[in-house]
């Protein structure tokens, strides 16, 4: 999977260079570029913000350079997809649906946003989706963008040596995921979970089920059906 990222901030994406997405990386499977939506201006001072029509507070990312930078990137294969505290939520099955996709365009908002002709745009043209990764408010989108980089990136076959350990985890059965516990035994008093030890593997299931219900009832009930 290819994946292209336009922000003010390249240096940002380093990160992902590291552990398993870097794996990934070096051995061909992910394909990861972050590009400088400066590289897209031609003034002097490289200005990409500018005021709001209308009035208000803050300053709003300008087209052009939107525009030449994504025309560089975005091709008929490509969803587009654009970061925003005003998107839809990005979801686990959101995750499902983009990790079979073969290219990703990545627009980092700054600022109030990116001007709105520029989703109305690529959207009269081609795929584009507006994300929010949760009900809160980031100075810009390059900590959401890395987020669901990251959830997507480990769905596509590859990225995660062992494709069992994404089977059982909160979010792929709709509920949050059992407790876990290794060795040892007894630690600081606390003890594992007898049936854990039990080897009986029907009894293990039906406990962890158990647990999955019981803790997305009491942390997540809006998960639960009614
Ligand atoms: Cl995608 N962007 C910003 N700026 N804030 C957010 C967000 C995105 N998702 C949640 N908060």
């Amino acid at each position: 999977m290819r994946i292209d990222i336009v922000t003010i901030f390249p240096t940002f994406f380093d990160v992902l260079g590291l552990s398993l997405i870097g794996k990934a990386r070096e051995s061909g499977v992910l394909d990861i570029r972050a590009h400088d939506l400066r590289d897209f201006t031609h003034d002097r001072h490289r200005t990409v913000d500018d005021t709001p029509y209308g009035g208000g507070a803050g300053m709003v990312m300008k087209p052009e350079p939107w525009g030449e930078a994504l025309d560089s990137l975005v091709g008929d294969e490509t969803v587009l997809i654009v970061t925003s505290p005003a998107g839809e939520p990005f979801t686990q099955t959101i995750a499902r649906e983009l990790a079979n996709e073969s290219h990703l365009v990545f627009a980092c908002g700054r600022y109030e946003g990116i001007d709105q002709r520029v989703v109305d745009h690529y959207a009269e043209r081609g795929r584009v989706r507006l994300l929010s990764i949760g009900d809160y408010v980031l100075n810009g989108g390059e900590v959401a963008a890395m987020a669901i980089v990251e959830a997507v990136g480990r769905l596509v076959p590859g990225v995660v040596g062992n494709p069992a350990s994404l089977v059982e985890e909160s979010h792929e059965d709709g509920l949050l995921e059992y407790p876990s516990y290794t060795k040892p035994s007894e630690w600081r008093g606390l003890t594992v979970p007898p049936v854990l030890l039990s080897g009986n593997h029907g009894l293990i299931a039906s406990w962890r089920h158990d647990q999955q219900v019981e803790r997305t009832r009491r942390v997540r009930p809006d998960l639960l059906p009614d």
